[in-house]
């Protein structure tokens, strides 16, 4: 019988932390495909390859960080877990709470959540509050709230919640055989590009500013070398590039608009120690990124998502691309949460018509 892929904690139990006893909180997150990409990588003169995370449980790679940390709540007497969201953490935490058996609370920004996250948030029954500001506000509610009441928070500055995010550069060594040269990723909050980093280095025995203990260098590596980190923001909410906070971060792709990345100084840390970047692209190279992942690979993924795939085209455009490069891209979360955007202007004529092989045929132009 084919190998069921067991999630991330049984599959990588012996890099968490977490005992053979212990419960765990699992819908079946990681596993996701690596998609090779021909189409972007004839276009950047590189070997490209796709993490497609919107293959997770909630369609988004939160579940991987949301199994750990439910995970290790379950270990406690708190009933109730609780995140600020641009809306994907939202819905993961929503649904690992459900599968534990707790409470949610989601803080989110008000009229600035994707359709189909605010569903997931709604239908897996977590409490909802809309606060009228942006994500980064939500955060700081969202601290306030877990130190002053039993409540637990799952956002990415919850240590477990990297350590299970880290899994994915495993998953991709694995899969490749060794870590790719270059690591392109969208930047939000800023805790994907620690957790990558993070799993990369231990990956090839090393341990960064975010591991939580020296196990890594106990360990036979599993990778001869570590990639290049290029993240990659939107334009009008790009801190990391600007080196400020944004007071008030803007963009189409709602799931990185946020001005004050929790995990700051970690995101500098691992592009400066991995030699990579931080780069902003605008909502126009989104859209378009968005598109050729559509229509070119057969990818459909979020706004946010496409960011990666926008850097790395224009980083081509700018002549950046080594030749030849082994590179990765993740594409953070599915397309069916936010189609809105996603049709945008799109006209496409849906008048019906009667239900005949020549009506078809007429349309069809055949
Ligand atoms: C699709 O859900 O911050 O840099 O509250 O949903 O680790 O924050 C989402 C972030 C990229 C950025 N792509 O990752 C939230 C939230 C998608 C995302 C990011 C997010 P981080």
């Amino acid at each position: 019988m084919a190998h069921q892929w067991q999630g991330i904690i049984h599959e990588y139990r012996d890099r968490l932390p977490f005992g053979e006893g212990d419960e765990i909180v699992t819908l079946g997150e990681g596993g996701t495909p690596l998609v090779y990409a021909r189409a972007i990588s004839e276009r950047v003169g590189a070997e490209v390859h796709i993490k497609v995370e919107g293959a997770n449980p909630t369609g988004s790679f939160k579940d991987r960080g949301m199994t750990t940390a439910v995970s290790q709540v379950k270990q406690t007497d708190v009933q109730v877990v609780a995140a600020a969201s641009t809306g994907n953490t939202s819905a993961s935490a929503a649904a690992y709470a459900v599968a534990a058996g707790l409470k949610s609370t989601v803080i989110l920004p008000a009229g600035k959540i994707a359709a189909g996250k605010l569903a997931q948030a709604i239908v897996h029954g977590a409490q909802l509050v809309a606060v009228d500001g942006n994500f980064d506000d939500c955060l700081r509610i969202v601290r306030e709230l877990t130190d002053a009441y039993p409540v637990a928070l799952v956002n990415s500055v919850n240590p477990y919640r990297l350590q299970g995010q880290k899994t994915a550069a495993f998953e991709i060594v694995d899969a490749l055989g060794d870590a790719p040269d270059i690591h392109v990723l969208p930047v939000g909050n800023a805790g994907n590009i620690t957790a990558y980093w993070m799993g990369y280095n231990e990956y090839a025995g090393k341990t960064t500013l975010a591991s939580i203990d020296d196990s890594a260098l106990h360990m036979e590596p599993v990778a001869t070398k570590v990639p290049q980190m290029w993240g990659v923001q939107a334009w009008g909410a790009a801190p990391l590039v600007l080196g400020e906070i944004v007071q008030n971060p803007e963009t189409i792709a709602t799931a990185i608009r946020i001005g004050n990345p929790a995990s700051w100084k970690y995101a500098e840390a691992a592009r400066d120690d991995s030699k990579g970047s931080i780069d902003r692209v605008t909502d126009e190279q989104i859209l378009e990124a968005q598109k050729v992942l559509s229509t070119e690979v057969g990818i459909f993924v979020e706004p946010a998502s496409a960011a990666s795939v926008a850097g790395l085209i224009q980083a081509a455009e700018q002549g950046k691309v080594p030749d030849g490069a082994t590179i990765v891209c993740t594409v953070t979360g599915n397309g069916l949460k936010d189609t809105a955007t996603a049709l945008g202007e799109a006209d496409v004529d849906l008048t019906p018509i009667a239900p005949t092989l020549e009506a078809a045929a007429g349309v069809l132009g055949l």
